[in-house]
């Protein structure tokens, strides 16, 4: 039998992904959004009418309770945060509270309202930051080089602290970076692809990136909920690298998504030290091992595959707004 999930961050990425993968394993869906003055739903517009929304925030204690009391979870999915790591320099105290204590008023309502609810926390390889060793796995040292990576930290290690204080099942998912046609127009990914697509079709000449050299382990945000959802059906909880094992640079990312248009990288990349960070976080590289061994996860979409969807994705969109004239 399915269960009921809470998802908080449902508005989002990876909770757009997530909301779709438990539907479709036949559990009623539950999502958490905060209060906005506009819709945020468009990334779950397709499946608004088959999941049921709250109003609620990580920022406030009495509104997670409330909302364990009434829709009586058997798993909660702990996807929400302030996730753009430029952002974490600019509104650190915003990041702490929310990706960090955040995690603890999670964690705090489930020991309180039912502590056999359980209970996975979106964990980042962030929180490697300079890294100490390559690959990483689940024993590889902690050193963010952001408040963004020192708040996911803090959040990690309350997850295991109550696993450990209160027997809760409560599991980390040490996240590396995953993408989609879904992913927010920040984050360098997308920022290239929806660059590409406007470049292709007259709308601008030129992108403006910052570090090219830095690497990542990127996957697909699709492979990576599954992850997720493994995470909670073991007979344990744990903690578990989600990553492809395999490392690109943005150049690289850049290159393959310009040619997919049939464009050179050279003629329409422009460097502005705007987008470099205080620290930057140079190489991230994955061993999924344990997840591959204990949770039988793999990923199924390459690098190639990932990079061509999201520049025909941002194609099809950017002509849709032409045609609409905005
Ligand atoms: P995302 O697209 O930025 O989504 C973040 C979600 O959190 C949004 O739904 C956002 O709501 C919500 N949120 C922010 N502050 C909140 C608050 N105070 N109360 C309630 N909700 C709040 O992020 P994502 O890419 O889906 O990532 C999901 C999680 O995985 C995040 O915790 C992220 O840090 C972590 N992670 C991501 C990656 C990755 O590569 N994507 C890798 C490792 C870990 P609004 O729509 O209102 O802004
Ligand atoms: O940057 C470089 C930048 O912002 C990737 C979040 O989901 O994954 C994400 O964090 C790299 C960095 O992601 C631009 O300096 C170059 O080295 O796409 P990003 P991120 O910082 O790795 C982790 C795992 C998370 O947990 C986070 O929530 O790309 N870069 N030029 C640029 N980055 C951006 N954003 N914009 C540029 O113009």
């Amino acid at each position: 039998m399915s269960g009921t999930a809470l998802i908080t961050g449902i508005t989002g990425q990876d909770g757009a992904y997530l909301a779709k993968l438990l539907l479709d394993k036949g559990y009623q869906v539950h999502g958490m959004m905060r209060r906005s003055s506009t819709e945020t739903l468009e990334r779950i517009a397709d499946i608004r009418d088959e999941i049921t929304i709250h109003q609620g925030d990580l920022l406030d204690q009495l509104s997670l309770v409330r909302l364990l009391e009434q829709i009586e979870p058997t798993e909660v999915y702990n996807l929400a945060a302030q996730s753009f790591v430029p952002t974490s320099w600019s509104q650190p105290i915003l990041t702490a509270e929310t990706t960090g204590l955040g995690v603890t008023r999670v964690l705090e309502a489930i020991r309180q309202v039912n502590p056999n609810i359980k209970m996975y926390q979106a964990s980042s390889s962030e929180m490697f930051g300079k890294v100490q060793e390559t690959p990483q796995t689940e024993a590889t040292p902690f050193y963010p080089r952001s408040p963004y990576g020192v708040a996911k930290v803090y959040g990690y290690w309350i997850t295991i602290n109550y696993r450990e204080s209160y027997n809760l099942f409560a599991s980390n998912g040490i996240l590396f970076n995953h993408e989609s046609p879904l992913r927010g127009l920040e984050f360098v990914t997308r920022k290239i692809t929806d660059g590409v697509a406007r470049i292709k079709l007259g709308l601008q000449k030129e992108l403006l990136l910052g570090n090219l050299d830095a690497k990542r382990d990127w996957g697909f945000a699709g492979d990576f909920v599954n992850a997720m959802w493994l995470m909670l059906q073991a007979n344990e909880p744990g903690d578990f690298v989600v990553a492809t094992g395999e490392q690109h640079s943005v150049r690289e990312f850049c290159e393959i998504a310009f040619s997919t248009v049939g464009l050179n990288l050279d003629d329409h990349v422009g460097i502005d030290p705007r987008f470099y960070r205080p620290a930057e976080v140079e190489t991230l590289l994955g061993n999924p091992a344990k997840a591959k061994t204990e949770l039988g996860w793999e990923p199924q979409v390459t690098f190639e595959q990932l990079v061509t969807m999201m520049v025909e994705q941002d194609l099809k969109r950017v002509e849709r707004e032409i045609k609409l004239g905005n």
